[in-house]
């Protein structure tokens, strides 16, 4: 395994799902949605709220060899437009329909989660009357990574 002596702190973000939502996150992964690219860019989750450990995000093993997913918009589930200023020729595929087919693929989950943003994840089976708050910590370790901008299209 390769060292890494440099890492630089990204950013912090809460996600808040009150009772009621019913909308779940759908399969993706994060690197496409964001501006910093590279195979060492890592998040970790961890719920904020007491949940059971089955309600927490699950992942695909082996995903972060898929290589790059179509970011979209969770809401209308529209594809963002992707503005490659680099044009360093990625090819966005669609996720695969996991939900479908659960049985073929091996799917992960633990409480608290260090990930690699190019692996694909999904919310687990929360009930929507259970609230759950959770927190994200981004790092990457090379300050020269940059990555193609999306903006939602219309
Ligand atoms: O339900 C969650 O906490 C997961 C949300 C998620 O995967 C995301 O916001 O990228």
């Amino acid at each position: 395994m390769e060292s890494v002596y440099e890492v630089a702190f990204y950013h912090e973000h809460v996600l808040v799902k009150e009772p009621g939502t019913d909308k779940e996150t759908p399969w993706h992964h994060d690197q496409s949605y964001y501006p910093i690219d590279g195979e060492k860019v890592c998040s970790i989750w961890m719920p904020v709220d007491p949940v059971p450990s089955d309600t927490c995000v699950q992942f695909i093993a082996g995903s972060h060899k898929w290589g790059w997913f179509e970011p979209i918009k969770f809401e209308t589930e529209r594809p963002y437009q992707i503005i490659d200023k680099e044009n360093d020729g990625k090819v966005y595929q669609k996720v695969p329909d996991v939900a479908a087919n659960k049985d073929k693929y091996s799917i992960l989950h633990w409480d608290v989660q260090a990930y690699l943003l190019i692996r694909v994840k999904a919310e687990a089976d929360r009930p929507p009357d259970s609230p759950r708050q959770s927190r994200f910590l981004t790092y990457y370790p090379d300050l020269n990574t940059r990555s193609p901008i999306t903006t939602e299209s219309r």
